[in-house]
């Protein structure tokens, strides 16, 4: 029996998340959607047929044919949204960031604990992305020795008019904070944002590029250059640098050309496909798990973590100091 599933938030990663769960995972179908633009899905559910659109997100969560949600819709209705889901008693997936600051994470820590089970599961697709993955086998494996540094860039090549300076960390460098911790088996300890010369290509509310540094328990240091309106393309850099040598994220799979007296590669440009196959096996996994009553990926503890940092880096955006991170004690529920 196929998990009939509730998308709230039909855009840009809802259609591409509505795709796989509908047309290309195994065990997944669409029933239900809601999105406060009803007329965009009632196009997307028209695209597939057979789709119910609601008219509010809660009555998705409502609806009796839909055993488990997925969450797209934009950031700070996420809050509001999971809790709607776990009040339910319906699992959840929700994208990044689960929400937009960490005493809303923290209250859907609280009521997953009082609900007794875990139900979410955020959307840090990196943690399956094949190239993360082998960068974590090689640290853990202990082929560099410890990581001391690592040098990392997230570019994109344009945002909308709506992003500003405090959403190239909650919405943007969430994933670095999510999937660097992960990667080095640590949690945070401070962070520090360092503003450039700002590219001619942003806007006043948008301070670009930006330079978060984070440090880790064990001391180890994060550079990650931040800059979302980099033009050329969409492009994901990690270098580890550990005691005895260097690991590197590898490129995305690209055709080497000589050709016009040019050797090339290309470049992506979107994150829907950088991540393509990443997405893929996330939500398999959640599919996979959430019929078996399980949460086998990134729990509501990990966003809640990521959201602590996340709050801590944009006040250092403000302040221009080295801000302290404290990590909250993990409850035993989460272990
Ligand atoms: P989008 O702006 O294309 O779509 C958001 C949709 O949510 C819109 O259709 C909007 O009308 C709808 N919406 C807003 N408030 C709502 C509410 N209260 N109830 C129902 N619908 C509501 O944005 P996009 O790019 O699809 O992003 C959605 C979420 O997914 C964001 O949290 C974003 O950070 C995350 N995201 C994650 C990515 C990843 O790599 N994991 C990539 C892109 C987005
Ligand atoms: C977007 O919301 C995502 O999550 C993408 O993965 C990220 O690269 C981009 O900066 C965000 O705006």
């Amino acid at each position: 029996m196929a998990l009939k599933v509730g998308v709230i938030g039909t855009g840009a990663i809802g259609q591409e998340h509505i795709r796989r769960l509908h047309t290309k995972l195994n065990g997944s179908t669409v029933v239900a959607l809601n999105d406060i633009n009803l007329e965009g899905a009632q196009k997307v559910a028209d695209t597939y047929g057979g789709i119910t659109v609601h008219k509010t997100y809660q009555d998705v969560i409502d609806d009796p044919s839909v055993d488990a949600l997925v969450i797209t819709s934009w950031g700070p209705a996420h809050e509001e949204q999971v809790l709607a889901a776990i009040k339910a008693g319906k699992p959840v997936f929700v994208e990044k960031p689960m929400a937009t600051t960490a005493e809303g994470a923290k209250r859907i820590v609280d009521a997953e604990i009082a609900f007794g089970k875990k139900l979410v599961q955020v959307g840090f697709m990196r943690r399956y992305d094949a190239g993360y993955k082998l960068l974590k086998d090689v640290i853990d494996a202990g082929k560099i020795g410890d990581p001391l540094v690592l040098h990392c860039a997230h570019r994109n090549p344009t945002v909308p008019e709506a992003y500003v300076t405090y959403m190239a960390i909650n919405d943007t460098a969430i994933h670095e904070i999510d999937v660097l911790h992960w990667l080095i088996d640590d949690e945070w300890t401070s962070a520090q944002v360092i503003m450039p010369k700002a590219t001619r290509n942003t806007h006043a509310k948008l301070k670009d590029p930006q330079i978060l540094i984070l440090t880790s328990q064990k001391g180890i240091r994060v550079v990650l250059e931040i800059f979302v309106n980099c033009q050329y393309g969409y492009d994901i850099q990690c270098e580890v640098v550990g005691e005895t040598g260097i690991a590197k994220l590898p490129e995305p799979m690209s055709i080497q050309m000589r050709s016009e007296e040019k050797l090339s590669n290309t470049i992506l440009n979107d994150w829907k496909v950088r991540f393509i196959e990443s997405y893929d096996v996330e939500l398999q996994d959640w599919i996979d798990s959430t019929v078996k009553g399980e949460v086998n990926g990134p729990t509501a503890w990990d966003g809640y973590l990521a959201s602590v940092t996340s709050d801590a880096c944009v006040k250092a955006q403000e302040t221009g100091a080295i801000e302290p991170i404290v990590t909250p004690t993990r409850p035993a529920f989460y272990n």
